[in-house]
């Protein structure tokens, strides 16, 4: 491998299977811009891991790095093997395969020579384990990465396609990503304010999406409490057919089996909803899933269960929604994003409940990345008008933030 010209990109699949990884897989490798996908299920069984490796391409295939079931590999076709220090001892590898190791301090990086390449982690907080956080010295890393003898370094952990470019100018030869590469990436300013329907009939969730795209939101989440799956899927294709003429995101409220079929974007997942973990297996990672939150805690156990977004409130009373949980105020914004700063959390709080255009600038203020409203909007006498008066604040900001 050349250390002076390549850098390479390489994803690492998420632990669990999903319908529609293969595909996935294939677009990271031909048009993804990687040099290779590490495929690590710990704990998976050899049949579940051949069937997915064999269904990919047998030409992508040989980009593919098995971390488990190395002697496999050859028969397989793979490309090559990841091992860690324990592994490496006694590991033969076949002739032709790249043999890649994992290392977390520079010592085991240099006892890593004679290998294709290391991996080195954690380099940023881990964005799938939050609370990973890294522990090599910054100066004896620069070091390190300025040192001609040593193998090509690929750094790992929270690396996205946003810091790649920091990894370059640090000297690492490659990123390798994990959550970045599979999740559903969103302008943040469309999550700066999401729609939420409260519809009697298909006609009036659809007119009240076609008066919040039409105001410039450009998230619906479709919320219909009680009503019946099909009625539900019948006004998410309506709404899907707006949202993609406004370039806009559509999330379904409950319903994790409607997404893929009604070509949603994602879920919300309310406390006593699917857990976010289960919904992720079952549509994957490429779909937004947004968790409702209340407590800290609720907010940490979504993060670590993968969700993309956290609704947090309420911030006041409102009748759209029963069962309310205790109200948050502006105080409940500031501590959970201080909150969040301190564990390693980087998903966005998107404010909810009882919300008017009156509080959103200071509600903006706490750090929130979002705000989402139903009754402001649904209920105002211009719908259209409201969306655009409430979009102001929230794109100020935004802008500022990003
Ligand atoms: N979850 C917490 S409050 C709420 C939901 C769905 C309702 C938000 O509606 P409104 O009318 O903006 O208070
Ligand atoms: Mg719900």
């Amino acid at each position: 491998m050349d250390k002076s010209k390549t850098f390479l990109r390489i994803a690492v699949t998420v632990p669990y299977f999903y319908e529609g990884e293969v595909r996935d897989i294939a677009s990271r490798l031909s048009d993804g811009g990687f040099s290779y996908v590490h495929i690590r299920k710990p704990r998976c069984s050899a049949s579940e891991m051949e069937r997915l490796v064999l269904s990919v391409d047998p030409v992508l295939r040989k980009r593919l790095i098995l971390h488990d079931c190395h002697d496999m590999a050859a028969q397989w076709g793979v490309g090559g093997v990841q091992l860690n220090s324990r592994m490496a001892a006694g590991f033969r590898p076949a002739a032709g395969l790249i043999v890649t190791r994992s290392a977390h301090s520079l010592e085991e990086c240099l006892s890593s020579a004679g290998c294709d390449y290391v991996t080195l982690s954690p380099i940023f907080p881990s964005i799938s384990k939050p609370g990973y956080l890294p522990s090599i010295d910054r100066r004896e890393l620069a070091g390190y990465l300025a040192g001609g003898d040593r193998p090509v370094t690929v750094a790992l952990g929270g690396v996205t396609y946003d810091n790649e470019a920091t990894l370059r100018a640090m000297g690492f030869d490659g990123a390798a990503m994990l959550a970045d590469a599979w999740r559903c990436h969103i302008d943040p300013l469309k999550f700066g304010l999401q729609l939420i329907t409260d519809p009697v009939s298909v006609s009036d969730a659809t007119r009240q999406a076609v008066a919040a795209l039409d105001g410039g939101c450009r998230w619906i989440q479709l919320r219909w409490k009680d009503a019946p799956e099909e009625v539900v899927a019948e006004a998410a294709i309506e709404i899907r057919r707006l949202c993609d003429a406004a370039d806009a995101v559509l999330i379904l409220d409950d319903h994790v089996q409607l997404v893929k079929c009604t070509g949603a974007d994602g879920v919300h997942l309310g406390r006593n909803d699917m857990p976010v973990d289960e919904a992720r297996r079952i549509i994957g990672p490429g779909y937004i899933i947004g968790a409702t939150a209340n407590t800290h805690a609720d907010i940490l156990a979504a993060a670590r269960a993968g969700a993309d977004y956290i609704g947090f409130g309420p911030f006041r009373f409102t009748t759209t929604k029963k069962n309310l949980s205790p109200v948050l105020g502006l105080d409940g914004y500031r501590a959970a994003v201080a909150y969040c700063r301190e564990a390693g959390i980087t998903l966005p709080i998107v404010a909810i409940g009882g919300i008017t255009l009156a509080d959103i600038e200071d509600i903006m203020h706490t750090g929130a990345g979002g705000i989402a409203m139903s009754g402001a909007i649904n209920n105002a006498a211009d719908p259209a008008e409201a969306t655009r008066q409430i979009l102001k604040p929230i794109k100020k900001a935004l802008i500022w933030k990003n």
